[in-house]
């Protein structure tokens, strides 16, 4: 109705970004998946889910088949794959080393001082199996967990893989947390065992990890846990308890090389991971052997136009999603080479990133934006010392790409050749979920459209579509393989929080908008919006104008309290290193450029300069400490 409209239930959007990416000729020439493929399977998924989804189970080796691809009789329980019987790790090793990939690098992993460990899919697979006989030697069996407080380290991926195999459960702690998580996450997830290293190096320092686990074990009782293993890498003194702790290097030495992978129903549970909650409680969420490696593998072949010679690099840390889905699991199961770098970005300096993918030929590399901005900082001169000429598709995930950061790195890594992938997904969804694929025509700062099989919606606060152009909340229709199966705890938590606030919906607790192409722009969490003199506006796009001045690295925006308009915007950034105006100059030059690119509505009140903004142990601006 005119004049009704209630600017509490869309938001508004105000920066438009008009550049656009068409893919060069030979991307359309080369990619395995062209334009006719993704309409063929864009329409074979809307008119019948299951048999798309049926079609990329059909990729992996399976020992049982199903007896339905998807049971949606009891949503939102829904189950995928029912009565099949699979193992990941069946798929992810056993079935490479029966082909030519059985030579091939599985895994070239870097160490911050730069040694470096490489294995071939055979030697992966006798490496998971001598600890997954060491692991069974401790008592650890189908269904038991086992929590992984690990650094970037081979075995890491080798002790996932190890628990994998014989039915454990397992937990990745990412490292940087300290012994007082440690401590909560083994009194919530009860593991029988504690996997760990002596110490890491990160930054130029060793971090001594086996004295945080035993800080946070003083006192916990062997009905919790019964065994610590501790792999050797730093080789600093640590505390062995004769009763509890283990060498890895002890345990693996004399277990044969050979072990069963265990039969496991296509829903039973493969691991629990902790979301990296930028606000509130984190969730322990939970993933599937089948429907999470159907859903892993086909995204990460079709997302990244995988070849036979790639090497790919995903620089995320294995103790979050993105390193479970896309530097372990999907490139495994996919038999490409993954590369894992052990250290910090910046060490020595701060091109380190580019020596190692000109170093082993990295032809694929998924970032965050954040590390995007981070090494941005310090201009183009690092990245062209380096050839980085093996490179032909960049992609992001973590956080709104800003469009000044996407141009950078596609004009300065990806020297104008590779396609800028910004892949939208969640701890939850498990795998990619709203993307483009290298034959999309791109616009930065889009993640452009859900993947086939993928039905994702923007809705106002009743659940409703909203119209092109207007924001709202970010939701998904319909299930898809490699949604969590469940959350440590509470239960209703799936009922009431993901399901419950738009009936029939996932929701995602994000805001976007859709623009007239059907390309989303997500706005930044449902939490975190502004609200200006009645106009609703995401963060990101406040801080994506803000970084598009040539002096701004990163931008956060919180709203402060304002009697007159609500609320008004305030700003913390981080510069560029070369920037030498005043602080006082670049206020008052600051509000002007916000001023120029998003119209009069959006008043920053003040700005604060800052040398680092606060992140979460994931890297994702911690508005709430800001705030
Ligand atoms: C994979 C991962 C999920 C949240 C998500 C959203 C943000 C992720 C994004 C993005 C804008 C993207 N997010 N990808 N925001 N553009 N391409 O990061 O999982 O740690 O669970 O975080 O991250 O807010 O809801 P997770």
């Amino acid at each position: 109705m005119e004049g009704s409209v209630d600017h509490n239930e869309t938001l508004d959007s105000l920066l438009h970004e008009e550049r656009v990416f068409r893919p060069l000729p030979q991307m359309m020439i080369e990619a395995g998946v062209n334009p006719q493929d993704l309409r063929a399977a864009r329409e074979l998924a809307d008119t019948d889910l299951s048999a798309y989804w049926e079609e990329a189970a059909e990729e992996l080796d399976w020992f049982t088949k199903w007896e339905k691809v998807l049971d949606d009789s009891e949503p939102p329980d829904y189950r995928w794959f029912t009565g099949a019987r699979c193992n990941i790790v069946y798929n992810a090793l056993d079935r490479h080393i029966e082909t030519v990939n059985k030579n091939r690098l599985a895994l070239i992993w870097e160490g911050e001082p730069g040694d470096s460990r490489q294995f071939t899919y055979y030697e992966l697979y006798r490496a998971v199996n001598r600890f997954a006989n060491g692991l069974k030697s401790l008592g650890v069996s189908k269904g038991d967990r086992v929590v992984l407080y690990m650094p970037q380290l081979p075995e890491t991926v080798i002790s996932m893989l190890a628990c994998a195999r014989i039915g454990a459960v397992h937990s990745l702690v990412f490292s940087g947390f300290s012994a007082r998580l440690l401590r909560e996450r083994v009194r919530e997830i009860h593991p029988k065992v504690v996997v760990t290293v002596d110490g890491f190096y990160r930054n130029g320092q060793v971090i001594r990890l086996k004295e945080e686990v035993d800080r946070a074990l003083i006192d916990t009782p062997a009905e919790i846990l019964e065994s610590v293993v501790v792999v050797h890498r730093a080789n600093v003194d640590v505390d062995m308890d004769s009763a509890r702790d283990y060498w890895y290097e002890d345990l693996v030495r004399h277990e044969r090389p050979h072990a069963p992978a265990e039969i496991m129903a296509a829903d039973d549970p493969l691991f629990i991971l902790h979301t990296s909650s930028t606000s509130g409680k984190s969730k322990g969420v939970i993933h599937s052997h089948g429907g999470y490696m159907v859903g892993v593998h086909r995204t990460f072949k079709w997302v990244f136009d995988l070849k036979p010679t790639d090497i790919f690099w995903c620089a995320a840390d294995p103790g979050w999603i993105t390193g479970h889905s896309y530097l372990v699991y999907g490139p495994l199961l996919a038999g490409t080479t993954t590369v894992m770098y052990e250290g910090h970005s910046l060490y020595p300096q701060a091109d380190r990133m580019w020596n190692i993918i000109s170093k082993y030929g990295v032809t694929i590399f998924y970032t965050s934006p954040t590390q995007v901005r981070t090494l941005m900082r310090f201009g183009h001169r690092y990245p062209e010392q380096h050839d980085l000429s093996t490179l032909r598709i960049l992609g992001a995930v973590g956080e709104p790409f800003n469009p000044e950061a996407w141009i950078w790195l596609h004009k300065n890594i990806g020297k104008g050749q590779c396609p800028v992938l910004d892949t939208w997904w969640q701890t939850e969804t498990g795998m990619i979920m709203i993307s483009p694929m290298p034959v999309s025509v791109l616009k930065p700062g889009s993640v452009t459209r859900p993947l086939p099989g993928i039905d994702a919606d923007i809705v106002d606060i009743e659940g409703k579509s909203v119209p092109e152009g207007k924001g709202g909340f970010l939701v998904i229709k319909k299930p898809w393989p490699a949604m969590f199966i469940g959350v440590l705890g509470d239960e209703h938590v799936i009922r009431d929080h993901y399901w419950g606030r738009f009936p029939g919906m996932f929701y995602a607790g994000d805001v976007a908008r859709k623009d007239e192409d059907g390309y989303f722009w997500i706005q930044g969490r449902a939490d975190d919006v502004l609200n200006i003199s009645g106009h609703r506006i995401g963060t990101a796009e406040v801080e994506s104008a803000l970084t598009s001045h040539p002096h701004v690295a990163e931008a956060v925006v919180v709203g402060v309290a304002d009697k007159i308009k609500g609320q008004v915007a305030k700003a913390f950034v981080t510069l560029n290193y070369d920037v030498v105006e005043t602080d006082d100059e670049l206020h008052s030059e600051l509000k002007s450029h916000i001023h120029r690119e998003l119209g009069p509505i959006v008043i920053i009140r003040s700005i604060e300069f800052l040398d680092e903004l606060p992140k979460t142990s994931s890297g994702k601006i911690k508005r709430s400490a800001l705030k």
